[in-house]
């Protein structure tokens, strides 16, 4: 189910490459452009090097944990830093869900092994004895909640061990936008206040930076086709009609008609919102988890992590299917083919 072709090869017709007038391979309307192969990584390398200098996220003397999860994002993260000749590891976490996890870990494995980098794989079934689906029908919320807090507790807890200076993540800059908008839709200034590309260490929390905030979806594809990397093409299926799906396309509308539009808002709120939310860091909870040795922040001494690792890991195992919406589910079941047999066929939602 991956693929080294993606929605960025819209005709670029017979346009020219803005930098060597050679035939172009991809239209960028927001820089007014068209670029061949060559200059348009030219231009992804400079919009990289530019956040990772720009916000200090990290330096070649660090060690760097990649969170990568098959996509074209994260995987094309990997790839900028291994080739800027930044110290990496990969991390992919086994979410447990159904068959597009399956052929996540296939693609992450195949790329590091290709190119000869580290991998270090964390099954939250194994090693925690829950998944994502099962969590999701314990807490009766929806996947994307008790999924964000594992994929956080367990960045932390690897970059910890594991002795890193940071924690990496490909969001880009239509996620970031998406986020953003979706904060300011509601005024969550606390939320907003921590937006930021780089997070710097708190105690036990290692330092979280995002260094493809200045590069868009289309672009990360185009870079994927460019440089031969093969990723899962399919979105995770518990992504489906969630809400930040609903801020990307409502933003996609308006950079369709005004290009450069979720660029101004995105980068123009770190330059200029930024800042006038900016107070004193956070203070890092004081207590620690008696399970995990995590900070817990909670009065009776147990992380969230732990404590949704102790409901949904004594619960009956559900599969994906289970815990999607009818519509997601028929996606599902095209995309990835007939489940196997279900308890009962209800709407599934958790
Ligand atoms: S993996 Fe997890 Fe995402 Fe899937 S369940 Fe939601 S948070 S959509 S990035
Ligand atoms: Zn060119
Ligand atoms: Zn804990």
């Amino acid at each position: 189910m991956s693929s080294k072709s993606g929605p960025w090869c819209r005709a670029a017709d017979m346009s020219k490459c803005r930098s060597c007038r050679a035939p172009a391979v991809i239209d960028l309307p927001r820089h007014n452009a068209h670029f061949c192969a060559e200059h348009l990584e030219q231009l992804c390398r400079r919009q990289f090097r530019r956040a990772v200098d720009d916000f200090a996220m990290f330096s070649h003397d660090d060690t760097i944990l990649v969170a990568v999860s098959g996509g074209k994002d994260s995987l094309a993260l990997w790839d900028m830093l291994a080739t800027e000749g930044y110290s990496t590891v990969g991390l992919y976490i086994g979410l447990g869900i159904g068959r597009y996890s399956d052929e996540s870990h296939d693609v992450v494995a195949a790329f590091a092994a290709d190119r000869g980098l580290k991998l270090r794989t964390v099954d939250l079934r194994t090693e925690h004895g829950f998944d994502v689906p099962t969590a999701a029908r314990v807490t009766a919320r929806v996947p994307c909640s008790s999924c964000g807090l594992s994929k956080r507790h367990i960045f932390d807890e690897v970059a910890r061990d594991g002795g890193f200076d940071v924690v990496v993540t490909g969001h880009n800059l239509d996620d970031e936008a998406a986020v953003l908008f979706g904060n300011a839709l509601r005024w969550d200034v606390e939320y907003l206040r921590r937006q930021a590309p780089v997070l710097p260490a708190r105690g036990r929390f290692p330092r979280k930076a995002k260094p493809l905030v200045r590069l868009t979806e289309r672009e990360m594809a185009a870079w994927c086709v460019i440089r031969g990397i093969d990723y899962v093409v399919e979105e995770c299926p518990m992504a489906i009609g969630n809400r930040h799906h609903t801020y990307k396309e409502a933003l996609a509308v308006v950079e369709a008609t005004s290009p450069g539009t979720t660029a101004a808002f995105y980068l123009g709120f770190l330059d200029r919102m930024a800042p006038l939310l900016a107070t004193t860091a956070d203070e890092e909870p004081v207590e620690l988890c008696r399970s995990c040795g995590a900070p817990s922040g909670s009065s009776d001494g147990v992380c969230a992590f732990c404590r949704l690792a102790e409901r949904a890991s004594t619960a009956t195992p559900v599969p994906v299917e289970m815990v999607l919406s009818r519509g997601a589910r028929r996606r599902y079941i095209e995309q990835w083919g007939d489940a196997p047999a279900t308890e009962g066929d209800t709407d599934g939602r958790p």
